[in-house]
């Protein structure tokens, strides 16, 4: 009998390389989406993977608690990955009670699900290095003191002790991953990455001449969603649940990943950049530097792919969508 997982945000960028792995390990991959009248569930990530068939989509929310429920019972999932959230930051200002909402309380309605319907389960909480915030130690790791900066990571924060709390007090098999920002062609266009490969596409073809940005200095730890997706799987292969760092351990600044894709595409990335006060934050995070020792020593896990190697990959795929589009 193959195994059954259940991954909520199945259509966001890393439900899409999970899914991928776990098709590849033999699960039967169900995935929690929810509907919007625009369109059907959109599987477009799926879709660029191939895989949108293998896929059994299952219609949801994480605000609704009954559906969860329900979706549990039906499906008894060994294995569920919660991955679902509003996980662009800048939006949690615009929209902190959604954020809230979803990203905080609907991991208390996943979790509530599976103690009620499947306590078996094993659970995966996407946690994020948002929590650390203002930083005061060089590299952060597990025993590092979190310090929210924004409604999303005070939102996360909760989920990520909401997640200890029930393995502490229920027993569930309940894994926490902070991982650090991670980045691929399927990462959504509002983040800094893609929006910055997307304009060097589109400067290269000519069809737009500027990039504006915010504050470029900030410094990210990236790495590859494919790899991390990896280190989200072996936490539930471990016996003994647990959170991880799960990071590269490099740190780099806006301005520096801008460069490399630019050069990738032999553009200077001086004549096109322009700095739009309008997309600082109200309060920034300006340095996350992961340690990911615990990850490589616990779970075997350590990033594979380099950040540079990554931008490059990510500014081919955005020339080659323009390509067809144009043509
Ligand atoms: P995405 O934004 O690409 O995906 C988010 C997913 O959540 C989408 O499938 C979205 O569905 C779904 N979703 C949003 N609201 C709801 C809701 N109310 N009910 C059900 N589904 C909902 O994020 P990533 O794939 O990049 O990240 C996955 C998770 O990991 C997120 O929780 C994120 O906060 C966290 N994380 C991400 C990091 C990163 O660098 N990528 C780093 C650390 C943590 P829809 O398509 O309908 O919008
Ligand atoms: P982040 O990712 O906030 O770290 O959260 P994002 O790519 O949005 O920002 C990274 C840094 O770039 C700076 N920046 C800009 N960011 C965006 N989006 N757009 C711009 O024009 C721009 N100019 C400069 C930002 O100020 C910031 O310092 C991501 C998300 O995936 C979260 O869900 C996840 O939890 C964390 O990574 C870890």
């Amino acid at each position: 009998m193959s195994k059954k997982a259940l991954v909520t945000g199945i259509t966001g960028q890393d439900g899409a390389y999970l899914a991928e792995l776990l098709l590849q390990k033999g699960y039967e991959v169900h995935g929690l989406a929810r509907r919007s009248s625009s369109s059907d569930v959109n599987l477009s990530r799926l879709e660029w993977l191939g895989i949108e068939r293998q896929v059994r989509v299952v219609d949801g929310n994480l605000l609704d608690l009954s559906a969860l429920i329900r979706t549990l019972q039906d499906i008894q999932p060994d294995e569920v990955y919660n991955l679902a959230a509003q996980s662009f930051v800048h939006s949690s200002w615009q929209q902190p009670i959604l954020t809230g909402q979803v990203t905080g309380l609907g991991v208390t309605n996943v979790l509530e699900a599976v103690r009620v319907a499947q306590p078996k389960a094993r659970f995966y909480q996407a946690s994020s290095s948002e929590m650390y915030g203002r930083i005061r130690e060089p590299m952060q790791s597990e025993q590092t003191p979190f310090y929210p900066r924004s409604p999303y990571a005070v939102a996360k924060l909760y989920g990520h002790w909401l997640t200890v709390n029930y393995r502490e007090s229920f027993g569930i098999h309940a894994s926490s991953g902070i991982l650090f920002n991670h980045e691929s062609p399927l990462r959504g266009i509002e983040f800094v990455t893609r929006k910055v490969t997307d304009a060097v596409a589109r400067i290269k073809l000519g069809t737009q001449s500027e990039l504006r940005l915010g504050n470029i200095d900030a410094k990210r730890d990236w790495g590859h969603s494919r790899d991390y997706v990896h280190a989200m799987w072996l936490m539930l292969q471990q016996d003994e649940p647990d959170d991880y760092v799960v990071a590269t351990g490099r740190t780099s600044t806006v301005r520096a990943m801008c460069e490399i894709a630019f050069d990738h595409a032999s553009l200077d990335l001086d004549k096109h950049l322009v700095i739009d006060p309008a997309l600082f934050r109200p309060a920034e995070v300006d340095i996350l530097l992961g340690d990911p020792t615990k990850a490589k020593t616990k779970l075997g896990w350590e990033a594979e792919i380099t950040m540079e190697d990554m931008i490059r990959e990510m500014v081919d795929a955005d020339l080659e969508r323009w390509k067809r589009k144009l043509r």
